[in-house]
Protein backbone atom coordinates (compact mmCIF):
# COMPACT_ATOMS: atom_id res chain seq x y z
CA UNK A 1 0.00 0.00 0.00
CA UNK A 2 1.41 3.09 -0.99
CA UNK A 3 2.07 5.79 1.68
CA UNK A 4 -0.91 8.14 0.88
CA UNK A 5 -2.92 5.34 0.73
CA UNK A 6 -2.25 4.52 4.38
CA UNK A 7 -2.34 8.38 5.29
CA UNK A 8 -6.25 8.60 3.89
CA UNK A 9 -7.17 5.09 5.47
CA UNK A 10 -5.58 6.23 8.73
CA UNK A 11 -7.10 9.87 8.94
CA UNK A 12 -10.81 7.87 7.28
CA UNK A 13 -10.79 5.49 10.16
CA UNK A 14 -10.21 8.36 12.88
CA UNK A 15 -12.84 10.34 11.13
CA UNK A 16 -15.24 7.36 11.10
CA UNK A 17 -14.76 7.14 14.64
CA UNK A 18 -16.50 10.46 15.61
CA UNK A 19 -14.98 10.02 19.42
CA UNK A 20 -12.20 12.24 20.65
CA UNK A 21 -9.08 10.27 19.48
CA UNK A 22 -6.67 8.38 21.86
CA UNK A 23 -3.22 9.09 21.86
CA UNK A 24 -2.26 6.04 20.03
CA UNK A 25 -4.23 7.22 17.23
CA UNK A 26 -2.89 10.17 17.25
CA UNK A 27 0.96 8.58 17.27
CA UNK A 28 -0.26 6.09 14.34
CA UNK A 29 -1.01 9.46 12.26
CA UNK A 30 2.38 11.40 13.59
CA UNK A 31 4.77 7.97 12.89
CA UNK A 32 2.87 8.20 8.96
CA UNK A 33 4.34 11.53 8.65
CA UNK A 34 7.68 11.00 9.66
CA UNK A 35 7.65 7.99 7.10
CA UNK A 36 6.46 10.86 4.25
CA UNK A 37 10.02 12.76 5.40
CA UNK A 38 8.67 15.68 6.36
CA UNK A 39 10.93 15.93 9.28
CA UNK A 40 9.54 16.24 13.21
CA UNK A 41 8.64 19.66 13.46
CA UNK A 42 6.91 20.04 10.38
CA UNK A 43 5.16 16.59 11.16
CA UNK A 44 4.18 17.86 14.62
CA UNK A 45 2.48 21.06 12.95
CA UNK A 46 0.63 19.13 10.08
CA UNK A 47 -0.71 17.36 12.83
CA UNK A 48 -1.84 19.84 14.87
CA UNK A 49 -3.36 21.40 11.70
CA UNK A 50 -4.95 18.03 11.09
CA UNK A 51 -6.30 17.20 14.76
CA UNK A 52 -7.84 20.87 14.38
CA UNK A 53 -9.69 20.28 10.90
CA UNK A 54 -10.57 16.96 12.59
CA UNK A 55 -12.08 18.38 15.69
CA UNK A 56 -13.86 20.98 13.65
CA UNK A 57 -15.75 17.44 12.22
CA UNK A 58 -14.43 17.63 8.96
CA UNK A 59 -14.40 15.46 6.39
CA UNK A 60 -11.70 13.31 5.05
CA UNK A 61 -11.38 15.38 1.85
CA UNK A 62 -11.54 18.63 4.06
CA UNK A 63 -9.09 17.34 6.55
CA UNK A 64 -6.47 16.48 3.38
CA UNK A 65 -7.35 19.65 1.79
CA UNK A 66 -5.96 21.41 4.87
CA UNK A 67 -2.17 19.52 4.60
CA UNK A 68 -2.40 20.21 1.32
CA UNK A 69 -2.65 23.82 1.61
CA UNK A 70 0.09 24.03 4.77
CA UNK A 71 2.30 21.62 2.78
CA UNK A 72 2.06 23.77 -0.69
CA UNK A 73 2.44 27.26 1.08
CA UNK A 74 5.96 26.19 2.19
CA UNK A 75 6.89 25.70 -1.07
CA UNK A 76 8.49 29.01 -2.78
CA UNK A 77 7.20 29.62 -5.98
CA UNK A 78 8.16 28.07 -9.14
CA UNK A 79 11.18 29.74 -10.69
CA UNK A 80 14.04 28.31 -13.55
CA UNK A 81 17.07 29.07 -13.60
CA UNK A 82 18.47 32.86 -12.97
CA UNK A 83 20.69 33.50 -15.44
CA UNK A 84 21.93 37.09 -16.80
CA UNK A 85 25.22 38.45 -18.41
CA UNK A 86 26.86 35.27 -20.11
CA UNK A 87 28.56 32.97 -19.77
CA UNK A 88 27.06 32.30 -16.64
CA UNK A 89 28.65 29.94 -14.11
CA UNK A 90 26.46 27.40 -12.59
CA UNK A 91 28.23 25.51 -9.66
CA UNK A 92 26.59 21.77 -9.22
CA UNK A 93 27.26 19.85 -5.82
CA UNK A 94 25.95 17.38 -3.45
CA UNK A 95 27.32 14.78 -1.33
CA UNK A 96 28.93 11.44 -3.10
CA UNK A 97 26.74 10.00 -5.62
CA UNK A 98 23.47 12.04 -5.51
CA UNK A 99 23.59 12.27 -9.32
CA UNK A 100 25.22 15.55 -10.01
CA UNK A 101 27.22 14.42 -12.86
CA UNK A 102 23.96 12.70 -14.52
CA UNK A 103 22.13 16.14 -13.96
CA UNK A 104 24.69 18.32 -15.06
CA UNK A 105 24.35 16.25 -18.74
CA UNK A 106 20.35 16.34 -18.70
CA UNK A 107 20.57 19.67 -18.30
CA UNK A 108 22.74 20.30 -20.74
CA UNK A 109 21.02 18.17 -23.22
CA UNK A 110 17.98 20.15 -22.49
CA UNK A 111 19.60 23.94 -22.90
CA UNK A 112 21.11 22.38 -26.08
CA UNK A 113 17.36 21.56 -27.59
CA UNK A 114 16.59 25.27 -26.55
CA UNK A 115 19.79 26.49 -28.58
CA UNK A 116 21.66 27.30 -25.86
CA UNK A 117 25.32 26.45 -25.96
CA UNK A 118 26.52 25.09 -22.54
CA UNK A 119 29.88 23.81 -21.93
CA UNK A 120 30.54 21.11 -19.56
CA UNK A 121 33.30 21.21 -16.64
CA UNK A 122 34.88 18.50 -14.95
CA UNK A 123 36.22 20.34 -11.59
CA UNK A 124 35.91 16.70 -9.96
CA UNK A 125 39.83 15.89 -9.99
CA UNK A 126 40.10 13.72 -7.50
CA UNK A 127 38.50 10.47 -9.36
CA UNK A 128 39.83 9.47 -12.41
CA UNK A 129 36.12 8.30 -13.36
CA UNK A 130 34.67 11.22 -12.16
CA UNK A 131 36.39 13.08 -15.28
CA UNK A 132 35.82 10.54 -17.45
CA UNK A 133 32.20 9.44 -17.07
CA UNK A 134 31.29 13.48 -17.31
CA UNK A 135 33.53 13.75 -20.68
CA UNK A 136 31.60 10.41 -22.09
CA UNK A 137 28.70 12.47 -21.77
CA UNK A 138 29.94 15.34 -23.48
CA UNK A 139 31.18 13.11 -26.60
CA UNK A 140 27.83 11.29 -26.59
CA UNK A 141 25.88 14.33 -26.36
CA UNK A 142 28.33 16.42 -28.86
CA UNK A 143 28.64 19.13 -25.72
CA UNK A 144 32.03 20.66 -25.51
CA UNK A 145 33.90 19.65 -22.16
CA UNK A 146 36.97 20.70 -20.25
CA UNK A 147 38.80 19.35 -17.67
CA UNK A 148 42.23 18.42 -15.85
CA UNK A 149 44.34 15.98 -15.37
CA UNK A 150 43.76 13.76 -11.90
CA UNK A 151 45.37 15.78 -8.90
CA UNK A 152 44.75 18.94 -10.79
CA UNK A 153 43.72 21.94 -9.13
CA UNK A 154 39.68 22.04 -9.29
CA UNK A 155 39.75 25.67 -9.20
CA UNK A 156 42.32 26.05 -12.72
CA UNK A 157 39.73 24.15 -14.17
CA UNK A 158 37.04 26.64 -13.85
CA UNK A 159 39.33 29.51 -14.18
CA UNK A 160 40.20 27.98 -17.69
CA UNK A 161 36.49 26.93 -18.15
CA UNK A 162 35.51 30.99 -17.84
CA UNK A 163 37.89 31.84 -20.70
CA UNK A 164 37.26 29.20 -22.80
CA UNK A 165 32.97 29.95 -22.49
CA UNK A 166 33.82 33.54 -23.35
CA UNK A 167 36.17 33.12 -26.10
CA UNK A 168 34.31 30.75 -27.71
CA UNK A 169 30.97 32.05 -26.52
CA UNK A 170 29.55 28.91 -25.00
CA UNK A 171 26.91 29.65 -21.90
CA UNK A 172 26.07 28.43 -19.17
CA UNK A 173 29.24 26.98 -18.02
CA UNK A 174 28.09 23.84 -15.87
CA UNK A 175 30.49 22.79 -13.02
CA UNK A 176 30.71 19.27 -11.47
CA UNK A 177 32.38 19.03 -8.34
CA UNK A 178 33.67 16.00 -6.30
CA UNK A 179 30.79 14.65 -3.92
CA UNK A 180 33.63 13.30 -1.69
CA UNK A 181 37.06 14.09 -0.27
CA UNK A 182 39.48 12.57 2.44
CA UNK A 183 37.16 14.17 4.82
CA UNK A 184 34.05 16.39 4.74
CA UNK A 185 35.95 19.83 6.03
CA UNK A 186 38.36 19.55 2.81
CA UNK A 187 35.67 18.77 0.18
CA UNK A 188 33.62 22.20 1.67
CA UNK A 189 37.22 23.77 1.62
CA UNK A 190 37.71 22.73 -1.77
CA UNK A 191 34.26 23.81 -3.07
CA UNK A 192 34.45 27.62 -1.13
CA UNK A 193 37.71 27.92 -2.69
CA UNK A 194 36.23 26.96 -6.34
CA UNK A 195 33.65 29.40 -5.97
CA UNK A 196 35.92 32.42 -4.61
CA UNK A 197 37.68 31.59 -7.72
CA UNK A 198 34.77 32.29 -10.26
CA UNK A 199 33.88 34.77 -8.51
CA UNK A 200 37.33 36.68 -9.31
CA UNK A 201 37.75 35.30 -12.69
CA UNK A 202 33.97 37.46 -13.71
CA UNK A 203 32.25 39.21 -10.98
CA UNK A 204 28.58 37.96 -9.72
CA UNK A 205 29.45 34.11 -10.26
CA UNK A 206 28.62 31.09 -9.93
CA UNK A 207 24.96 32.75 -10.49
CA UNK A 208 23.78 29.52 -9.66
CA UNK A 209 24.78 27.06 -6.56
CA UNK A 210 22.55 23.80 -6.83
CA UNK A 211 22.47 21.04 -4.74
CA UNK A 212 21.94 17.83 -5.80
CA UNK A 213 19.83 15.59 -3.56
CA UNK A 214 18.84 12.09 -4.21
CA UNK A 215 15.14 11.30 -3.55
CA UNK A 216 15.78 8.47 -1.83
CA UNK A 217 17.89 9.95 0.91
CA UNK A 218 15.21 10.30 3.60
CA UNK A 219 16.23 12.84 6.62
CA UNK A 220 19.94 13.12 5.39
CA UNK A 221 18.69 15.34 3.12
CA UNK A 222 17.46 18.08 5.31
CA UNK A 223 21.30 17.88 6.88
CA UNK A 224 23.10 17.84 3.42
CA UNK A 225 21.07 20.58 2.69
CA UNK A 226 21.99 22.59 5.91
CA UNK A 227 25.58 21.99 5.40
CA UNK A 228 26.19 23.25 1.61
CA UNK A 229 23.58 26.50 2.49
CA UNK A 230 25.67 27.46 5.06
CA UNK A 231 29.19 26.70 3.63
CA UNK A 232 28.25 27.87 -0.12
CA UNK A 233 24.99 29.92 -0.05
CA UNK A 234 22.39 27.20 -2.06
CA UNK A 235 20.54 29.21 -4.57
CA UNK A 236 18.34 25.90 -5.62
CA UNK A 237 17.86 22.36 -5.51
CA UNK A 238 17.52 19.55 -7.87
CA UNK A 239 15.70 16.54 -6.85
CA UNK A 240 17.25 13.61 -8.43
CA UNK A 241 16.35 9.63 -8.82
CA UNK A 242 12.71 10.92 -8.17
CA UNK A 243 11.72 7.75 -10.78
CA UNK A 244 11.70 5.67 -7.39
CA UNK A 245 8.96 5.17 -5.22
CA UNK A 246 10.78 8.03 -2.36
CA UNK A 247 8.19 10.87 -1.08
CA UNK A 248 11.13 12.97 -0.93
CA UNK A 249 8.95 15.02 1.81
CA UNK A 250 12.25 16.51 3.12
CA UNK A 251 11.69 19.46 0.28
CA UNK A 252 8.85 20.79 2.50
CA UNK A 253 11.31 20.94 5.59
CA UNK A 254 14.12 22.54 3.43
CA UNK A 255 12.41 24.90 1.86
CA UNK A 256 10.47 25.64 5.66
CA UNK A 257 13.93 26.22 7.11
CA UNK A 258 15.55 28.19 4.45
CA UNK A 259 12.89 29.08 1.43
CA UNK A 260 15.17 26.90 -1.21
CA UNK A 261 13.72 26.38 -4.57
CA UNK A 262 13.72 23.55 -5.67
CA UNK A 263 14.67 24.25 -9.92
CA UNK A 264 14.64 20.08 -11.40
CA UNK A 265 13.57 16.90 -10.75
CA UNK A 266 15.51 14.07 -12.25
CA UNK A 267 13.50 10.95 -13.34
CA UNK A 268 15.87 8.52 -14.67
CA UNK A 269 19.50 7.65 -16.37
CA UNK A 270 18.94 8.99 -19.57
CA UNK A 271 19.28 12.33 -21.21
CA UNK A 272 16.11 13.25 -21.35
CA UNK A 273 15.03 12.20 -18.12
CA UNK A 274 14.53 15.75 -16.31
CA UNK A 275 11.99 18.18 -16.03
CA UNK A 276 11.08 21.63 -14.29
CA UNK A 277 9.93 21.40 -10.93
CA UNK A 278 6.47 22.15 -10.45
CA UNK A 279 5.58 22.38 -6.82
CA UNK A 280 1.56 21.55 -7.47
CA UNK A 281 2.61 18.65 -9.61
CA UNK A 282 4.78 17.24 -6.57
CA UNK A 283 2.44 17.66 -3.77
CA UNK A 284 -0.72 16.18 -6.24
CA UNK A 285 2.02 12.87 -6.42
CA UNK A 286 2.87 13.37 -2.50
CA UNK A 287 -0.73 13.05 -1.36
CA UNK A 288 -1.79 10.29 -4.15
N1 LIG B 1 17.03 6.18 -11.69
C1 LIG B 1 17.77 7.28 -11.69
N2 LIG B 1 19.11 7.17 -11.57
C2 LIG B 1 19.84 8.30 -11.56
C3 LIG B 1 19.25 9.58 -11.68
N3 LIG B 1 20.25 10.50 -11.63
C4 LIG B 1 21.40 9.81 -11.49
N4 LIG B 1 21.17 8.48 -11.44
C5 LIG B 1 22.14 7.39 -11.28
O1 LIG B 1 22.76 7.51 -10.02
C6 LIG B 1 24.12 7.11 -10.08
C7 LIG B 1 25.00 8.23 -9.57
O2 LIG B 1 24.86 9.35 -10.43
P1 LIG B 1 26.05 10.37 -10.71
O3 LIG B 1 25.52 11.41 -11.63
O4 LIG B 1 27.28 9.68 -11.08
O5 LIG B 1 26.21 10.97 -9.24
P2 LIG B 1 27.31 12.00 -8.73
O6 LIG B 1 26.65 12.88 -7.72
O7 LIG B 1 27.95 12.68 -9.87
O8 LIG B 1 28.33 11.03 -8.01
P3 LIG B 1 29.84 11.35 -7.51
O9 LIG B 1 30.51 12.09 -8.60
O10 LIG B 1 30.41 10.00 -7.25
O11 LIG B 1 29.70 12.15 -6.26
C8 LIG B 1 24.38 6.76 -11.55
O12 LIG B 1 24.28 5.38 -11.70
C9 LIG B 1 23.26 7.48 -12.30
O13 LIG B 1 22.93 6.85 -13.49
C10 LIG B 1 17.81 9.67 -11.80
O14 LIG B 1 17.19 10.74 -11.89
N5 LIG B 1 17.14 8.48 -11.80
MG1 LIG C 1 29.96 12.78 -10.39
Amino acid sequence: MSWATKLKQTLAGLIARRTPLSSSQWEELQVLLLEGDLGPELAEQSLENLKASLERDATLEMALANLRAILLSLLPADEGLRLVNPPAAILFVGVNGTGKTTSIAKLAHSMREQGRRPLLVGADTFRAAAGEQLQQWATRLGLPFIGHEIGGDPSAVVFDAMEMAASRGLDPVLIDTAGRQHTTHNLMEELKKIKRVLGKKKAGEPQEVLLVLDANAGMNAIAQAQVFHETLGVTGLILAKFDSPARAGFLFSIARQWQLPTKFVGVGEKAENIRPFSAVEFLDQFLS
